[in-house]
């Protein structure tokens, strides 16, 4: 190979390098927002422009790596006498090929069965967790200044002997080297602190992703800000846990700060097209007929929780009791949040297995996951299923949910 052709591709892959390197920052800090539980109420519909964002940068690394490819072989053969350079760049590019391939998933998550977005979100996750932070010790470990102490001016007030390149070795004037070199040294103090900064929260987060038992049943088992009294008596299904408890774990999702309930001013409202409107509060409302149902929850971001045991009314009971007037075409949904609404045609909201539920796993649904009363509407994605459901509404017209207005598609079917 030419000594010209040599310097062409050392060129080409410094640029690819460069390239890589500021994609990574920018997909690290779009998907930190994305993943940042806090950031979901304060960004609202923003959030979705992020995550197009990150979904575009994504697509240029994968031009990147497609560019890339054909240089691979000569690169390798330049690293030949390497091996850690090498491993780095097989770690790099295993690292690179995880977060696309499980981003392609979490993307088109339609085109996939339901159960893979789970994996590409563990995936994704751990691909993070370790890319990162290696990321971090990549880049501040080879700033220039570590890489070539030798190159830096002498200065009369720094020691020489700890300048040695050999650990260990002898000094030309026979004195002995320090057991470490200085890029060691400095090496090992940027690898501790990361690990240090990184560790605890990468324990909990191993933690809850590896077990169920990090969060019985799924949700949290803190105790409940909302007041609802009396608590719900369980029908046996709900008791026995007919379906085993939920596996899996649910995300707090909000578009405004958590609400609190009490049952001393809490109404539920069916109203709009309807023969009977009713409103009811919490003693007459646990006074309704329950069925118990098992059911999968997805979330259109990735996550699911499988084998919920749901308890209660079911939606066409409660729309029959109302008496759906022959003009109301579709049903509108309110949380009690004040912002969050969606919708259902009038044959959606006829499944039998749509419900206004009270009870999960046996216990009342926690205030942090909807409660006291939530929608579930197994058979779509959990962006129907309105948490904090206080009024039900039989209008003529389509309604645009919270989520459908900034870009999720109306048609929710899992
Ligand atoms: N009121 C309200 N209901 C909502 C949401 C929300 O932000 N506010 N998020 C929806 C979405 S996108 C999902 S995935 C589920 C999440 O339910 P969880 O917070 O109990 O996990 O609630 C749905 N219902
Ligand atoms: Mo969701």
């Amino acid at each position: 190979m030419s000594g010209g052709k040599k310097r062409g591709i050392g060129k080409q892959l410094a640029e690819l390098h460069r390239w890589n390197a500021w994609l990574i920052v920018a997909l690290a800090a779009s998907g930190l927002i994305l993943s940042w539980g806090a950031a979901r109420g304060w960004l609202g519909e923003g959030r979705v422009w992020v995550k197009q964002l990150h979904i575009y940068i994504g697509l240029v690394t994968a031009v990147l790596l497609a560019l890339y490819a054909p240089l691979a072989k000569r690169h390798l053969k330049q690293l030949r006498n390497r091996p850690r350079q090498k491993g780095n760049l097989a770690f790099v590019v295993a690292l690179l090929a995880g977060w696309l391939l499980s981003g392609i998933v979490l993307w088109q998550i339609r085109l996939f069965p339901p159960h893979w977005a789970n994996y590409a979100l563990l995936v994704h996750d751990l691909s993070t967790w370790i890319g990162l932070p290696y990321a971090a010790y990549h880049s501040i470990t080879r700033l220039r200044w570590l890489k070539k102490p030798e190159r830096r001016a002498v200065r009369p007030d720094v020691d020489e002997s700890v300048r040695g390149t050999e650990p260990g070795g002898l000094h030309p004037a026979g004195v002995p080297q320090p057991w470490m070199t200085r890029r060691q040294f400095v090496r090992w103090s940027v690898g501790i602190a990361i690990t240090a900064a990184v560790g605890p929260s990468f324990i909990r987060w191993a933690g809850k992703a590896s077990g169920v038992a990090a969060v019985p049943g799924g949700m949290t088992d803190g105790a409940d800000p909302n007041r609802m009294l009396p608590a719900p008596d369980p029908l046996p299904d709900s008791t026995n846990v007919i379906g085993g408890g939920a596996q899996g774990r649910f995300r707090i999702y909000t578009v405004t700060p958590l609400p609190t309930f009490d049952s001393a001013d809490w109404t539920f409202t069916v109203d709009g097209l309807v023969e009977r409107p009713m409103r009811l509060g919490w003693e007459q409302f646990l006074k309704l007929k329950r069925a118990v149902q098992v059911s999968d929850f997805h979330c259109v971001t990735g996550w699911s929780v499988y084998k919920n045991t749901w308890e209660g009314v079911r939606l066409s009971e409660l729309l029959a009791q109302a008496g759906a007037k022959p003009e109301a075409k579709y049903v509108k949904f309110y949380s009690g949040d004040g912002e969050y609404t969606d919708a259902l045609s009038m044959e959606q909201a006829a499944m039998d297995d749509v419900l206004v539920a009270v009870l999960h796993d046996g216990k009342p649904i926690h205030r942090d996951y909807g409660g006291p009363v939530r929608l579930i509407v197994p058979q779509m994605y959990a962006y129907k299923s309105v948490k904090w459901l206080q009024r039900i509404e039989l209008i003529r017209e389509p309604h645009t949910g919270y989520w459908e207005l900034r870009g999720y598609d109306n048609d929710a079917w899992v």
